[in-house]
């Protein structure tokens, strides 16, 4: 039971801190200049919805993302979208609400970006497209792409297969794991090649089929290209990790990789890299995951208001076994 004394004290004291919090809320609202919003403190927050970590391309590229990030003093908000592009377009309004400066993203598949990329452009939010594009007809709904050129990286595997293959008289049975169904580097990397073996009508592509770019998928679909053709000569993999997962089916099924079936992959990362310095892979297109460092310049240009390229392309090369053992012992992924 409170004396009067206490209860007196008790009723001011909530009193007075209730006026306080009051108080606290309205200063926090009024020291903004932007009414309500937090003050602009002059870091630049970028939102980044990321395809996923289906391979060990992705968690390099997620790597130097969030390296570069940190490097350059810019807050990330990062989102793993586990290949789904409802997850991308949910991560993406998101950074909206969220009324972050820049966005930029890897878009899992080509297309179904013209809303959402609408949706950010009409919140005066600049959209930047890493490592793969879009097929919007209408380019202002993004700044520009930083990636690489998919289609030179096929044309360069189907090249090498031609000069590989140039004194083959009989029919030489190509078998293809195809990336992420939709994929800018799906596509445009089986179109090159195609167009490379075009001219050489005893180079057949007999079975083509999605591995998804996991080892797992390269492994289950190699094991069905197997038993349904009795001869495949060549492997075409869209990326290391579908033709390192095919490497467990190929010597499961008692044929060696590199001899019986020459590989050929695209990316380049470490683990593609010692397959080939070992001969079980034939020839490796590289395909640079390392595009943090550039984004981040990007987005302080965007941020900037600086004219940037429309469109802006990695440096890459090419590996033969012996090329791999001297490039391993500097490989940055
Ligand atoms: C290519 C990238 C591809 C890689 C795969 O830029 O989008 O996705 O080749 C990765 O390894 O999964």
């Amino acid at each position: 039971m409170f004396t009067l004394g206490k209860q007196f004290t008790r009723r001011a004291a909530v009193a007075v801190l209730s006026a306080s919090l009051v108080a606290g809320a309205l200063a926090g609202c009024g020291n903004s200049d932007t009414g309500g919003e937090p003050a602009d403190d002059g870091k630049i927050t970028l939102g980044f919805s990321q395809v996923g970590a289906e391979s060990g391309w992705r968690t390099a590229n997620t790597n130097s993302i969030k390296e570069a990030a940190a490097a350059a003093g810019i807050e990330l908000k990062f989102d793993d979208a586990q290949q789904k592009q409802e997850n991308q377009i949910k991560a993406i309004r998101n950074y909206i609400l969220q009324k972050v400066d820049v966005i930029a993203f890897s878009p899992v598949v080509e297309s179904g970006w013209d809303n959402v990329l609408k949706e950010a452009k009409d919140a005066g939010i600049p959209v930047i497209l890493t490592d793969r594009s879009v097929d919007s007809a209408d380019k202002s709904l993004y700044k520009t792409f930083i990636g690489s050129d998919f289609v030179k990286e096929g044309r360069l595997s189907g090249e090498w297969l031609v000069n590989e293959m140039k004194s083959a008289t009989g029919p030489v049975n190509i078998v293809e794991l195809q990336g992420t169904t939709g994929s800018a580097p799906a596509n445009d990397r089986k179109k090159g090649f195609a167009e490379a073996i075009a001219a050489n009508p005893n180079l057949k592509i007999i079975a083509s089929q999605t591995g998804d770019f996991t080892r797992a998928g390269g492994k289950a679909v190699m094991e069905q290209f197997i038993k349904a053709n009795p001869k495949i000569d060549v492997l075409f993999a869209h990326n290391d990790d579908m033709g390192l997962g095919a490497l467990e089916a190929i010597t499961a099924a008692g044929k060696v990789p590199g001899k019986d079936i020459k590989i050929i992959t695209i990316d380049a990362v470490k683990d593609g890299m010692q397959a080939l310095a070992d001969g079980k892979f034939n020839f490796i297109a590289e395909c640079s995951p390392l595009l943090g460092p550039q984004l981040m310049d990007l987005v302080k240009k965007v941020k900037a208001g600086e004219t940037i390229p429309q469109r802006i392309e990695t440096e890459e090369t090419t590996f033969t076994p012996e090329q791999a053992k001297a490039a391993l012992p500097n490989r940055k992924y």
